[in-house]
């Protein structure tokens, strides 16, 4: 089993980053993508999928009205799940500022909301106790020094680009570093930065990709640590550090760089939109979910699940009936999650391993046959028993020395066999 202080000598977490051991920690979070994109309700990359000219997108500033938006009822349904910390979207890639940003009129204190949406929100998840995360887009397709690159809304409108030739980067990068001094400054202390995304033309194959000198990471990277020394990253930035983060997949098994192991957390969406997203029909399911959760944790990873509220500002029944269904679970089973990590065991098929120190967590994904065999732990074993209502799991030890005689018996020594009873029991 990898503890805390290994994983934190690893390659990507450099040494001037925050103390990480929260979020290794804590393992579960709320991913929250809310913007002017929620109003168009399909797709958080309407602006880009549709090719969205900025002057018809502005419909969406100018009708954005969340006027039953109440974080403390956002938080509350993430504390209830058993979130730790959540990040939200300050600015997503169509470059709406969610809080009154003093470098753009682009805001919400603009719209029909006339205030700082953001403030509201870290104050009232504060108050619950979970930490603050920031995402923010260093791409951002309203900004008029962006350049109108392979990736933009407006890459096939030539009036457009005629109008765009003497777009300036570097006056972009000023603007980007603004912004992050500003919520960096404004709203207490950020435990979590969470960027989005380079594209590099040796990854992307784009002809005018954007990374690290066009964002210039390092110079940033700098002043968010002298802001906020604790804070930590995640690796959008195009430095090769920070939090390793897989999107809508779980990794085969513990992520790892130079076979060190590294810090990750898997991003997922509840139905595969990260905006809210009225007609889809592609909801994962609370078992699902559950075990991506519990995937993660057995592969040494996080998990930070994501929900779009919609434009009035709320979370839809949907997703709160996910959020509360993972919340039953935790509440009977989080022991397995918080602190735990990936164990030196191998779990039989169709299970998860998590494990607390010497607590081992069987996590059995598909009932099994009355009998689990765990092989090589014989010998190891003190007590054995189920982590929603502490029932004793009777079990037989296989002599590891023991020989195989007897047709009957198809149990590799050393083997456990766990006593379970024929009905999963109900957990949540
Ligand atoms: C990005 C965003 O574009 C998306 O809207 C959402 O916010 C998500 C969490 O992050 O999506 C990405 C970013 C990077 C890659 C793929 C999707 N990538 O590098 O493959």
């Amino acid at each position: 089993m990898t503890t805390v202080s290994e994983i934190t000598k690893t390659a990507n977490w450099p040494t001037n980053y925050g103390d990480p051991a929260w979020l290794l920690h804590d393992r579960f979070g709320l991913f929250i993508h809310w913007g002017l994109y929620s109003n168009a309700a399909r797709h958080e990359w309407v602006m880009n999928r549709e090719k969205i000219h900025p002057d018809t997108y502005n419909k969406y500033f100018k009708y954005f009205d969340p006027d039953l938006y109440d974080p403390k009822k956002w938080a509350r349904a993430a504390k209830d799940a058993g979130m730790k910390y959540f990040v939200i979207t300050t600015k997503h890639h169509e470059g709406f500022a969610l809080w009154d940003s003093e470098l753009t009129d682009y805001k919400a204190t603009n719209t029909p909301a006339k205030r700082d949406l953001l403030l509201e929100m870290v104050n009232a998840f504060r108050e619950e106790g979970l930490k603050v995360g920031f995402y923010h887009s260093v791409i951002d397709w309203h900004h008029p020094e962006f350049p109108v690159d392979g990736l933009h809304p407006q890459r096939d409108d030539e009036a457009f680009k005629a109008n765009a030739t003497e777009r300036n980067i570097e006056k972009y990068a000023e603007y980007l570093h603004g912004q992050v001094r500003e919520l960096l400054t404004n709203y207490g202390k950020i435990d979590y930065l969470w960027f989005d995304f380079s594209y590099p033309e040796r990854s992307w194959g784009w002809a005018t990709g954007k990374g690290a000198e066009d964002w210039q990471s390092e110079k940033l990277e700098k002043m968010i640590l002298e802001l906020q020394p604790d804070i930590i990253l995640n690796d959008r930035l195009d430095l090769g550090r920070g939090v390793v983060t897989p999107e809508q997949y779980q990794p085969s098994e513990a992520v790892t760089e130079d076979g060190q192991p590294v810090i990750w957390e898997a991003c997922q969406t509840l139905n595969g939109s990260w905006g809210y997203d009225r007609d889809n029909l592609d909801w994962k399911s609370g078992d699902v979910l559950i075990k991506m959760l519990i995937d993660s944790v057995s592969k040494g990873g996080n998990l930070l699940l994501n929900v779009g509220p919609n434009a009035r500002g709320e979370f839809d029944q949907k997703s709160l009936d996910s959020l509360s269904e993972i919340g039953k679970w935790m509440r009977v089973n989080s022991r397995s999650i918080y602190g735990a990590t990936n164990s030196e065991y191998t779990a039989p098929l169709d299970c998860r391993f998590t494990q607390k120190g010497k607590r081992l967590y069987l996590h059995i994904f598909s009932w099994p046959f009355r009998h689990i065999h765990l092989e090589g732990l014989a010998g190891k074993i003190d007590y054995t028993q189920f982590l929603h209502d502490a029932s004793e799991i009777q079990y037989k030890e296989h002599d590891p020395n023991e020989e195989l005689t007897h047709i009957s018996t198809r149990v590799k020594p050393g083997t456990v066999t766990l006593e379970l009873p024929v009905q999963k029991p109900d957990v949540a």
